[in-house]
């Protein structure tokens, strides 16, 4: 994972021409959808639920709504009960009253009347007018008791009119906060919906509430080859990679994030059996004979190999066969200083078939498990390029009939598809048995390695992602995959 970090930050220039190709193709003719959950653009997963929390939010200030109606409807249907009831009551009370009142009056009539039969004569009168005035005194007291009750009814009435005015306004002051807060939710997911959506667009990431997808047809198909192309993958490579990643798609609508994963995804698949690191044998020494044209990296390589082998606790030594160029010699001398490994020279101009020779003798002499042997790369003369090459060969088997054990061929990511055409030449020249591919981090493009895996399916032992001793790294296709399609690991 840290590797996949650095190949990341480092490989194609940080953003592979792909990565950026692809939105733009998805855009061309897209449209814009609501985000769904899918499990290939996982931030889709996030923009489904911020989608989800916005509508929970309406659907939440929908019920509170509701019930804030159902309630007052409630509250209103009580208090027109209560006041019915009370009316009710009311009348009760006075018919009620009324009849205690006459019942009273009677009782005391009667009464009187009893007493003024029983006095005879006499008082009569005084009887009478007593029963009269008793009767108008006790039709007075219910009066004024009936007037008393009434002015309580009238009160506790009035009272709770106002227990429920004030209950009522209580109510709706609540449901007034309770909607500005519903709202106020509903807002903040919005927002929170909106703000990655712009960003999203930005970046150029699926971070977004809608996602853009297009319908997989052939002119869709025609720039997703031209973009393959146009990253160095070359015509035969991009039309079996595009035309793999369509089948049983078509008429199917595809985001950005969906494509990068499908052509990941066939990437990985044709660069699998290719991605071998450099075999290592219990012959000693091994002998490692290292080609390819000038300044693609061969010493570069060499001096990063020597000390990853010199860490793994190999004895390594290295011969610098590019006597061509005191220069060459001298570069080779500081990585076998950096690296720890002592390395053998020639004058400038001699043969490098005899320097081999020694390197042979030494290596064996030391009892070194590894002889990495530098050669010149001019191409511009292919016939003395060969003839070197094989007199190399040709002395170093006089020690070993099985030397060289491996032939790296050593090319520049950043020669695009000449990288292709280097390996037919240097195949007539040497037997490759393997390919490292240099300078990956100073290229955009990067997909002449899934061009030569696809074509020649040599091994790819290793890739150099920058020019320090320890910028070389085993080839890992999904990581490869990733970085160039631009999907997120
Ligand atoms: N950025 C980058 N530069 C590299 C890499 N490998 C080699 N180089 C540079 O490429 C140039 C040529 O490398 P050199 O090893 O001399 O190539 P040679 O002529 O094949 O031996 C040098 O400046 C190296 O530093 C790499 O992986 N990344
Ligand atoms: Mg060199």
């Amino acid at each position: 994972m840290a590797f996949f970090k650095k190949l990341k930050d480092r490989l194609f220039k940080s953003s592979s021409k792909i990565e950026e190709g692809l939105d733009a193709i998805v855009e061309d003719g897209g449209v814009e959808e609501e985000a769904q959950f899918d499990a290939q653009a996982g931030t889709d997963a996030a923009e489904a639920a911020q989608k989800a929390a916005a509508e929970q939010a309406k659907r939440d200030k929908l019920e509170a709504d509701a019930a804030a109606a159902a309630e007052a409807a409630a509250q209103a249907e009580a208090a027109r009960q209560a006041e019915a009831a009370a009316a009710a009551l009311r009348r009760q009370e006075e018919v009620d009253r009324a009849e205690a009142a006459r019942q009273v009056a009677e009782d005391e009539a009667a009464r009187a009347a009893a007493a003024a039969q029983a006095q005879a004569d006499a008082d009569a009168l005084a009887a009478a007018e007593a029963a009269r005035v008793a009767a108008e005194r006790a039709a007075a007291e219910a009066e004024a008791a009936e007037a008393a009750r009434q002015a309580e009814v009238a009160a506790r009435a009035e009272a709770d009119r106002q227990a429920a005015e004030q209950e009522a306004a209580r109510k709706a002051a609540e449901d007034a906060a309770a909607q500005r807060e519903a709202e106020r939710v509903e807002a903040a997911a919005a927002q929170e919906a909106a703000k990655p959506g712009l960003l999203g667009r930005l970046l150029g990431r699926g971070d977004k509430k809608t996602v853009v997808r297009r319908e997989l047809d052939d002119d869709m198909l025609e720039q997703l080859e031209e973009l393959l192309i146009s990253a160095d993958m070359g015509v035969d490579t991009a039309l079996r990679v595009t035309a793999n990643m369509a089948e049983g798609r078509f008429g199917k609508r595809l985001s950005t994030a969906e494509i990068k994963g499908l052509l990941a995804d066939e990437v990985t698949r044709i660069m699998e059996p290719v991605a071998r690191p450099m075999p290592l044998y219990p012959t000693k020494p091994q002998v490692v004979l290292v080609v390819g044209v000038n300044g693609s990296g061969k010493t570069t390589t060499i001096g990063k190999l020597a000390s990853q082998f010199q860490a793994a606790g190999k004895k390594v030594v290295i011969a610098a066969g590019d006597t061509f160029r005191a220069a060459a010699v001298e570069q080779l001398q500081v990585w076998g200083a950096r690296a720890g490994v002592p390395v053998l020279t020639a004058p400038e101009g001699s043969d490098p078939a005899s320097l081999a020779f020694d390197a042979m003798e030494q290596a064996a002499r030391d009892g070194a498990d590894l002889l990495m042997i530098d050669t010149a790369g001019r191409l511009q003369n292919r016939a003395d390029l060969m003839e070197e090459l094989s007199k190399i060969v040709r002395v170093i088997r006089k020690k070993d009939a099985d030397a060289p054990h491996n032939t790296l061929l050593v090319l520049d990511a950043t020669t695009g598809q000449n990288a292709l055409s280097q390996v037919k030449t240097f195949q007539e020249l040497a037997d490759v048995t393997g390919l490292v591919m240099t300078k990956l981090d100073g290229t955009a493009k990067g997909g002449v390695l899934v061009a030569l895996a696809d074509k020649f399916g040599l091994p790819i032992h290793a890739i150099g992602v920058g020019e320090q001793i320890d910028d070389l790294a085993p080839f890992d296709p999904e990581d490869f995959a990733a970085a160039l399609m631009g999907t997120d690991r």
